[in-house]
């Protein structure tokens, strides 16, 4: 009977989540709980028990029909004679967090399911309520726990939670989550994307212990720079929401105390005149704590105030270039997917070598130690989602996955002073239907953030006559123009005399230029896939910025060599974009040292965009 009704559920669950459309976000899942490094959580990193199930045998019977033997149920022979064809426990593990492809070689190019599965030991509190959080999992799972399936999340980089305070068992409990990472036309991204397509568990995992009603979210920033005004809300979650909630930042001797409203939210605001302003030479964070008479969050948090006037980009009220790279969230020396602090400060401490104020985290939101970690090393973040190249741009469904994928993304991150851009999105076609979504991804953006900047890597329409054009009508609902270019590598290099205009009185950040090169091949300026040759081409690029009166950042594409399949070459790319200017195995490249110098001379004033 327990069977056929979990069964039941199961098949219950299927139909509802393909009648509401697969891309769809589900409903089951809890309000998004931030600041999770300063929780009380239980760890579930480490081994988890799996199975490669290729044909979905643990979802669809030999009809394909859903069924009622879920995996999800975790379950053993009882004795010699029962016929069950799957067993956790007796499974392989895979770490957790990270991506299967680079954990085993037979996984290294699977697109499809694999069934995790962990067993842990949790003793109930009756005054604690208890979620189950994941960071990331790349890009469908479907999550039970002790044979109840809690839900689905779409999107494979942002995070997600469930409460499990009613599921939990005293004593032994098991976690089995379907994770499938095909890809999907009418996916956020798509089916086609230049990057690895990492399946898994790719970040860490772990119950959240919260007091009855517990603070859930909260928002601070400098509104105002010159009142020094500082704003933002409180979020309870819980039976007694009105509870009295104090707001408290030691070194400013501030203690502000709130009431929040039936619904649990309740506004601040206060001037602040000493105030020591977050910027990448000081990047200063203030420890400052939210207390209720049940709850007590802490943080460290950084202010100041990123603007645009005119053609220019003020942080703190002073014009500023953005001397940027673009990254891709794949760790160095053949790591996979990074998810861990010190593969995150491998990749920052190259980006500051190079000279960098600035760093576009390319295509989608990367961990969220990442983003902590630029902010402690004071560097400025683009923070991106997976909007890229052709999506679905008529599709109700993708659009709701795109704007849960960049909802989750500015409530996890809307603390982080480093990051001063939302993208909300990379070289997208021209069309009224695209242009309607990415203009409602934008006003979701201004309304869930209205104290930061949005951008969109952008492409020039047309290029005639040595002038290239950006018009791109988006172009109007943003704040700050991306552009990616390439010329000298998709195209012919740019004339000595390359112009660029645009319709919009805006900056213009060019979010991507570059060519590939083989770290270790030496040659002439003209054989391509030479370092000498990407020197050239990022040394006339160099060249062509130089003439760009509305310029205020760059980055390169890209910081380090990455995996995607869609570069074959033979003996040359073997499944590498070459692009970095440090390969993999760290070795800066020609094109390295000529971007670290033009970064030296804007640090230096000897270039001086906007004059
Ligand atoms: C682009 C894309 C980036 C690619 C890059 C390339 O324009 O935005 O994702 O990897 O070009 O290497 O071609």
């Amino acid at each position: 009977m327990k069977n056929f009704l979990i069964g039941a559920l199961f098949i219950l669950f299927l139909l509802s989540s393909e009648s509401a459309g697969a891309q769809s976000p589900d409903t089951s899942l809890a309000p998004l709980i931030t600041n999770i490094p300063n929780r009380n959580t239980i760890s579930l990193d480490g081994p988890w028990h799996y199975v490669v199930d290729p044909f979905e045998t643990g979802y669809f019977d030999y009809r394909y029909q859903p069924t009622a033997r879920g995996f999800f149920q975790n379950r053993q022979a009882t004795n010699p004679s029962e016929l069950v064809e799957y067993n956790f426990e007796t499974s392989p593990t895979l770490r957790v967090p990270g991506d299967w492809n680079t954990q085993n070689d037979k996984l290294f190019y699977y697109e499809g399911t694999i069934w995790y599965e962990k067993s842990f030991i949790y003793h109930k509190k009756s005054d604690k309520r208890v979620f189950l959080y994941f960071g990331a999992v790349n890009y469908d799972a479907v999550v039970g726990l002790n044979g109840i399936i809690l839900g689905q999340h779409l999107g494979g980089f942002t995070p997600f939670n469930f409460e499990v305070t009613d599921k939990l068992k005293d004593g032994k409990n098991f976690i089995v989550v379907k994770v499938n990472n095909q890809r999907h036309i009418e996916g956020v991204p798509t089916n086609n994307f230049d990057w690895w397509n990492y399946g898994g568990i790719t970040r860490s995992v772990c119950l959240v212990e919260l007091p009855p009603t517990f603070i859930q979210d909260y928002f601070i920033q400098l509104e105002d720079l010159q009142k020094g005004k500082i704003s933002g809300w409180v979020q309870l979650n819980g039976t007694h929401k009105d509870q009295k909630t104090t707001l408290r930042i030691g070194e400013l001797s501030r203690t502000i105390a709130m009431e929040p409203d039936d619904k649990g939210l309740a506004h601040f605001s206060f001037e602040e005149k000493k105030l020591q302003l977050w910027q990448p030479d000081n990047p200063k964070l203030y420890n400052i704590s939210f207390t209720t008479a049940e709850d007590n969050l802490s943080d460290e948090v950084g202010f100041r105030k990123i603007a645009v006037k005119g053609k220019d980009i003020l942080l703190n009220g002073k014009p500023l270039f953005l001397r940027g790279i673009c990254i891709h969230e794949e760790a160095a020396y053949g790591g996979g997917r990074a998810h861990a602090r010190d593969q995150d400060h491998i990749l920052l401490n190259w980006a500051k070598e190079l000279g960098c104020n600035f760093v576009r985290l390319a295509h989608y939101p990367h961990n969220e130690d990442m983003i902590r970690e630029a902010e402690k090393m004071g560097i400025l973040v683009w923070s991106e989602i997976p909007v890229y190249w052709t999506i679905q741009w008529d599709n109700a469904s993708t659009y709701r996955n795109a704007e849960n994928q960049l909802t989750e993304e500015i409530t996890r991150d809307r603390n982080r002073a480093s990051i001063i851009l939302w993208s909300v999105g990379n070289e997208t076609p021209r069309n009224s239907s695209r242009l309607e979504f990415m203009s409602s991804l934008v006003r979701k953006a201004r309304s869930l953030d209205s104290s930061r900047l949005i951008t969109a890597a952008l492409q020039i329409s047309t290029d005639e006559d040595h002038v290239s054009i950006l018009d791109d009508p988006l172009g109007a609902y943003l704040d700050v123009l991306g552009c990616n270019v390439y010329p000298g590598w998709y195209g012919p290099p740019p004339a000595p005399d390359q112009k660029f205009k645009t319709a919009f009185d805006k900056p213009l950040i060019m979010s991507e230029f570059g060519g590939g090169a083989m770290q270790g091949l030496h040659g002439l300026e003209t054989e391509r896939w030479t370092e000498e040759f990407q020197n050239k081409v990022i040394s006339d690029d160099i060249a062509m910025l130089k003439n760009i009166s509305f310029l205020r950042g760059t980055t390169p594409w890209i910081l380090k060599d990455f995996r995607s399949p869609k570069r074959l070459l033979p003996g040359v790319q073997d499944g590498w974009n070459l692009k970095g200017l440090i390969s993999d195995q760290g070795i800066k490249k020609q094109a390295f040292f000529t971007m670290q110098s033009f970064y030296k001379a804007i640090q230096d004033g000897k270039i001086i965009f906007g004059q």
